[in-house]
């Protein structure tokens, strides 16, 4: 099997999908029947929340389309939630598919960052 082939072939033993079998520690923010929202572990900056599906997906291409709905819904809750607690209007919404993209964890998730594109330092 080829790398890109590996990458895009869903792990049960990642990081994310361990979370979710309660095999793993992590700071909840908000849980659903199809979703998850904790912390990040290397925020981007304060108040850095990652979102996923309870569906075995790798990347945006394998998700479903209720799972994407839900994930989507879950994260506008956050995403009101972060402007509330951080007084900040910006929150950057990301998801990289693929590690060409900069993918590390292989299983479908958004990020919400309360930031500005400039402190990021991506512009
Ligand atoms: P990405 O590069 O889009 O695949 O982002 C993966 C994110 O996952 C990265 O921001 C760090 C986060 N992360 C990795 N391992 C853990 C962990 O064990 N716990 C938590 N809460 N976040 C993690």
């Amino acid at each position: 099997m080829s790398q890109a082939n590996q990458q895009t072939t869903y792990k049960d033993d990642n990081i994310f999908a361990k979370m979710l079998d309660g095999d793993i520690p992590y700071h909840k923010v908000y849980e659903d029947d199809k979703t998850l929202a904790f912390m990040d572990i290397m925020p981007q900056a304060a108040g850095h929340v990652l979102v996923i599906p309870k569906q075995k997906a790798v990347d945006l291409a394998e998700l479903e389309p209720e799972y994407a709905s839900a994930v989507l819904m879950t994260a506008k809750k956050v995403m009101q939630a972060q402007r509330q607690v951080f007084e900040r209007e910006g929150i950057i919404q990301m998801q990289l598919n693929g590690a060409e993209a900069g993918q590390t964890v292989f299983h479908y998730h958004v990020h919400l960052i309360p930031s500005s594109i400039h402190e990021l330092g991506r512009h």
